[in-house]
């Protein structure tokens, strides 16, 4: 049976999930809103527009529709301004070597991201081909814990569901892949989470899982 792995990108092959941190924090400032890390925490794997809901409704902000979109894109140029200089120097330890050997075992990736943003730092990271399938922030109408982002990945490889797993740093990311009844496995921020099938330390681990 045909193996697939679907790959969510910001704080599992790329640390931009820091850079989110500080592009929200900024904004946060420049509109004297409360904003730290613990916060930070909720948004991972959140679309942006629902992060910044998460943001103003933690501050008891009202903002009217044209406000929010204004701060959402004020905070994607922050966002994107930073990752100008990324490179694949900056993937996470293992990654590449994880994605070869998958390769090489004939095993379909897919990546299934939030972001509107991922095909440029996949393109920038030099890893796009790698992938059989892109669904990202661009395909999906619903966030995270949605499902959505996962079943559409998953049926692009074309892979059984009992052969396709999910790896995700976010708890909303983890409900999604459980969800969609894919095996979810939990790393970085997610590698203690109680709903993760399995959890592992460094992406590696991920080949001794799938075979
Ligand atoms: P953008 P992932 C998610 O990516 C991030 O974890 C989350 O913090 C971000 O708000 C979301 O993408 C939207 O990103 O503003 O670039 O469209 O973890 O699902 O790869
Ligand atoms: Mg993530």
């Amino acid at each position: 049976m045909n193996k697939g792995v679907i790959f969510d990108l910001d704080g599992v092959l790329v640390s931009t999930d820091h850079y989110h941190y500080l592009a929200w924090k900024r904004m946060a400032e420049e509109e004297n809103l409360a904003f730290d890390e613990t916060l930070n925490n909720q948004l991972r794997g959140v679309s942006r527009m629902a992060s910044l809901d998460i943001i103003l409704t933690y501050n008891k902000a009202k903002y009217s529709d044209e406000a929010k979109t204004a701060l959402a894109t004020k905070k994607n140029t922050y966002y994107r301004v930073s990752l100008e200089d990324l490179n694949p120097t900056h993937m996470l330890p293992g990654a590449l070597k994880t994605l070869n050997t998958l390769k090489e075992l004939g095993v379909k990736l897919a990546i299934g991201s939030s972001s509107k943003n991922a095909r440029y730092i996949l393109n920038k990271l030099e890893i796009t081909d790698y992938f059989d399938a892109i669904v990202d922030g661009t395909d999906i109408t619903e966030s995270k814990p949605h499902p959505e982002v996962f079943l559409k990945a998953q049926e692009a490889l074309g892979v059984e569901k009992s052969a396709c797993y999910v790896i995700e740093d976010a708890e909303s990311g983890i409900e999604a892949a459980n969800r969609a009844n894919l095996i979810s496995i939990g790393i970085n921020d997610a590698e203690t989470s109680p709903q993760a099938k399995h959890t592992i330390h460094a992406l590696p681990e991920l080949i001794k899982i799938i075979n």
